[in-house]
This record gives structure tokens, sequence and C-alpha cells, in this order.
């Protein structure tokens, strides 16, 4: 935890050898393991992504056993889920047939979490994120990021065109929200956690239907079109349009603070 602001030193996560290095430098005392390859782009290349989602998360978890790191956090994501899982209220346990490679991956992933956990007593701890908006950066890659785009291209050019269809419910979660439910689930105490593969952790489900009503409120003149046909309407219609989370309640008081009311206008007021 490096006092005077931050250090940024980059490595490659499938390197291990400079990862150890890195490792051994700093001596951390807990690994946030965010580097993975999303879903659209996981679909234009299957085995890179593949290779980085899975060796990048082995890496971690063998270095974290041979250099005793106390606590290891990996996201998950709600793309484990796939067409025979139920699509309201998504459970923690049902059906999970994913079909995306992002979703293999991040479903394997889950597996290796727990098994690393039970057979060696590694303290790795994980959600399911569901799509996130933030305003700091510009999203990439993924299957949710038109609920990022929108509001810049809102801001930029009163207009915006979905890639998803106007009734297209996903579940979502403001980037404050995703970053606190994270720290609280990493302060919790190792007892009271249940689940070692991955949480569920809803937050906000909406359509681009409904995300744009919300914007035009604040923006009266925007106005929404869609495409069809887009790659990334058939991996959003594979997965849940909502997700129940009684577990993260119980467990660490999982809690998000933002509705879609309180996030546009946050967004907005933060991009402009
Ligand atoms: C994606 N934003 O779209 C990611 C996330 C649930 C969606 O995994 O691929």
């Amino acid at each position: 935890n490096p006092k005077d602001g931050e250090i940024f030193e980059t490595i490659n996560v499938l390197d291990k050898s400079a990862l150890k290095a890195l490792l051994e430098k700093y001596k951390p005392t807990q690994v946030y393991l965010l580097a993975a390859m999303l879903s659209a782009t996981g679909e234009q290349y299957p085995m890179k992504a593949w290779d980085l989602n899975m060796n990048g998360l082995l890496n971690v978890l063998d270095l974290a056993l041979e250099l005793g790191i106390k606590k290891i956090f990996w996201p998950s994501s709600i793309a484990v889920f796939g067409p025979h899982s139920p699509k309201k209220d998504t459970p923690q346990y049902c059906v999970m047939d994913p079909n995306s490679i992002y979703g293999i991956s991040k479903l394997a992933g889950e597996r290796l979490c727990e098994y690393y956990h039970n057979k060696y007593g590694l303290d790795i701890r994980s959600v399911r994120y569901p799509g996130i908006i933030s305003w700091k950066t510009a999203p990439g890659g993924g299957t949710t990021d038109y609920a990022v785009h929108i509001f810049f291209e809102a801001l930029k050019n009163g207009k915006y065109t979905s890639f998803l269809s106007a009734q297209t419910a996903l579940p979502m979660l403001y980037m404050e929200d995703a970053v606190a439910g994270t720290i609280a689930l990493m302060d919790a105490p190792e007892e009271q956690l249940t689940i070692r593969s991955s949480y569920n952790l809803g937050g906000l489900s909406f359509t681009p239907a409904e995300i744009a009503e919300e914007i035009k409120k604040i923006l009266p003149n925007f106005e929404m079109s869609y495409v069809e046909n887009d790659p990334r309407q058939t991996i959003a219609d594979s997965w849940p349009a909502s997700i129940d989370d009684t577990s993260a309640q119980k467990d660490w008081n999982w809690k998000p603070k933002f509705d879609l009311q309180t996030m546009t206008k946050d967004m907005i007021e933060n991009l402009k």
C-alpha cells in the first residue's frame, strides 16, 4: 500500500517470472487481478481471451501460494450465466451454460478460485460484476459498453445509436457502488463468507430505452436510435436481465447506493 500516491509499474500478467519479481519487490498484502479480455473482444480472439483470462488467473493463484500473499480479489461476471439460467433475479446457484468464451473462462475461473481456497486455504474472494458504468474512462470490448458510450455521445453529439435493442434489460452497477462493494467484501471477516466461487452482485437493471428516457429528463433534445444484428445482441440475449444478490447482502451487507436516476445525474455532471 504505497503511502504517497500510487506506484504504477506495468508487467504482462502472463509473464510469470516478471509477475513474481514484481510481487517480491513490493510484497503486497492484497492483489486485485483485474486484467481480462471482455465478452465482445473475446469473441473476436477466443484463444487469446482464454489464455489471458485463465493463465493470468493461474499465475496469480500459484504465486499467491508460493509467496504467501494474504488476500486475492478476482472479478467474475454475470457472463457466467447462459441461455438456460433463470433470466430474472438469477440466483447464486443455478444452471450455468455460458456460450461466450469470456463467460466460459469466468465460470472456469470461479471453479479454480473455489478449488484453491478449499485445497490450499487461499483467501481469494470474488464477485460476479454486472455491467459497470463509470465516467473516468471510456469503455472497451464489453457488451454492456452501450450504457457508458450513451453518456459520452449524449453530451458530445446529442444522440446515440444503441447496438442493443430497446428492450434488452441487463444487470448494471455504478462504479462507485462496484468499488465500495469490492472493498466491503475484501474487508469482511473470513468466517462470514459462505461463497468461494463468486458472489452474485446486483445493483440496477435497465433497458436501453429506460436509460435513454432518464437521460432525456436532463438533456431533453437527446435522440436515441437502434441498429440490429450487432453480434453483441446475441451475447446480451444469453445473459440475465436481473440478479438475486441475497448471499452478498447476508454475508457482507452488500447494498448499492445508486439507482438509475442518481447514476444518470452523476454521470452527466461528471462527464460535463
Ligand atoms: C462485458 N462489461 O460486457 C463486461 C461485463 C457483464 C458484462 O462482463 O463483457
